[in-house]
């Protein structure tokens, strides 16, 4: 079989600067702060955004200013105690706060919509009333945080915090503010269903730059303002109520040298191989998700029992390992998905199961770090297929860690648009899915070296720290 060639895509844009020295006062302000109480004390959390933004901190400095979920924390505290790298501030919430502004209106209404999966979307008033009251909350902490310094840059993150900008704009004209907007932004006709999509686009465009992952969405988030809004559009800018707002791709990435550096580490290998042996067949297919019905998980798993109907010479031969980490579990959507999942395992391994072959391995829990990097490092193939997903940076450790693994991507991800190596499949397809499956397992080493080549340039060039100089050296331009 011939090597394919691959139609690269246009380069992230701006374009990929040296790292700049960063004079800034940063202040970030995202749902949750990025630290949390454990036996042996503070630690750092997990999660794609933490993962993100950490490393810029522990650098530089500054503030972070989060949510406080539990009743007791300070409302200030240095971290790390002893030698701080940044001062963490909470907004602390009551339950009721918590409840409409986060379990609400963030996961029940801006996470399904963004995410097109409407069914799930619950219209409720009383959660964008809690939204509107908390965000007034988290800007009240910024502008106590910050004194209106000319080298100030207050930089917020996701869905939680779309009316935020607006309240900090009408408090300080001159702030340098900007945004990065980690899900997909629909498209506009699908982003106008909601009851509140001018309100929640004015508080946007309080900002001074916008960040998406993909021009896809960076064009959806312009024409919503223009249609919704009849803002002034010219190129990425958005002019209205005299105030211009910049709107720009920036591809997130994940921290390289330290993935890199941990997926040679040789306790890794061994951990690789102790799995290997644990699993007993020639081939390991991997999946590692937060439950979430936007993951995609469900399909996945019904596309694995398809390729096991017609596939019966891999019978014994090839082992799914699939990680779902609980995630959002106080919800009922996802206490479904949850039994959904165990339903579906639980009747491929009754129907294919033999005594020394288990074809599913699911676990329901979460890993460390270097766990995760073993079982990519173990891997043959990693099946990423989410019904959408902003960016999906499990895709990048995968491809990081991997020697000589195959990636199955789904194309509705952000990550699709910059990977045009990769086995792209429609989630939705359970046929190309389960063809895509027995297509890594059987393709020629060269095609995989070759395929791995360009996604591992892509992705050392879409490194988090350039991601963060990117968006930060773009909102400096906007000053
Ligand atoms: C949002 C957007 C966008 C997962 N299980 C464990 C664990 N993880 C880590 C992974 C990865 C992160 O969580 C998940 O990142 P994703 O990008 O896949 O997804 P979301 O959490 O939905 O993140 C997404 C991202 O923001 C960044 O902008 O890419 O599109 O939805 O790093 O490794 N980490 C550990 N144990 C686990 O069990 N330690």
């Amino acid at each position: 079989m011939t090597t394919p060639t691959f139609r690269r895509p246009t380069p992230p844009s701006p374009t990929l600067s040296p790292r700049p020295h960063r004079p800034l006062n940063l202040t970030v302000v995202a749902n949750r702060v990025p630290i949390r109480e454990t036996d042996e004390g503070w630690e750092t959390s997990v999660g794609g955004l933490t993962t993100a933004l950490l490393p810029v901190l522990e650098e530089q400095g500054g503030t972070w200013v989060g949510m406080g979920e539990n009743p007791g924390l300070p409302e200030r505290q240095n971290y790390p105690a002893d030698d701080p790298d940044f001062l963490v501030r909470r907004v602390p919430l009551s339950t009721d706060e918590l409840d409409g502004y986060y379990y609400g209106m963030a996961n029940q209404i801006l996470w399904p919509l963004s995410h097109y999966l409407t069914q799930h979307l619950n219209l409720e008033d009383q959660f964008i009333e809690t939204y509107r009251h908390v965000n007034e909350r988290f800007a009240a902490a910024v502008l106590e945080e910050t004194n209106g310094g000319k080298d100030e840059v207050i930089w917020l993150q996701d869905y939680h915090q779309m009316l935020s900008p607006g309240y900090i704009r009408a408090e300080r004209p001159d702030a340098t503010i900007g945004h990065f907007w980690h899900i997909p932004w629909p498209a506009m006709e699908v982003f106008r269903i909601l009851p509140w999509s001018r309100e929640l686009l004015r508080g946007m465009l309080g900002c001074d730059l916008i960040g998406f992952h993909v021009e896809e969405y960076v064009g959806n988030f312009i024409e919503s303002a223009e249609v919704l809004l009849g803002a002034d559009v010219e190129g990425n800018t958005i002019r209205y109520q005299g105030h211009e707002t910049r709107v720009e791709a920036h591809p997130i990435g994940i921290d390289v040298e330290r993935f890199k550096m941990m997926a040679r580490d040789p306790s890794i290998e061994e951990k690789a191989e102790k799995f290997r042996e644990r699993m007993g067949t020639e081939n390991i297919v991997i999946g590692i998700d937060r439950l979430d019905y936007t993951k995609g998980i469900r399909s996945r798993m019904l596309a694995f029992e398809k390729f096991l109907e017609e596939n019966p010479e891999y019978h014994g031969d090839v082992s799914f390992f699939q990680i779902a980490t609980p995630s959002r579990t106080e919800l009922e959507s996802y206490q479904k998905i949850r039994q959904e999942v165990d339903e579906v395992v639980g009747r491929i391994n009754g129907r294919f199961a033999r005594s020394n072959w288990v074809p599913v391995n699911y676990r329901y829990r979460t890993y460390t770090q270097y766990e995760l990097c073993a079982f990519y490092r173990a891997a043959d193939a990693a099946l990423i297929t989410p019904l959408r997903d902003g960016m999906n940076v499990v895709t990048q450790e995968f491809v990081t860690a991997t020697q000589d693994g195959v990636l199955i991507l789904s194309e509705l991800t952000g990550a699709a648009y910059l990977l045009p190596e990769a086995l792209q499949v429609n989630p939705y397809d359970l046929r190309g899915l389960a063809d895509s499956i027995r297509t890594a397992l059987e393709m020629p080493t060269d095609e995989k070296k070759d395929r791995l080549r360009g996604l591992k340039q892509t992705i050392e060039e879409l490194d988090v720290h350039n991601w963060a100089d990117n968006f930060l050296t773009a909102l400096g331009r906007q000053r």
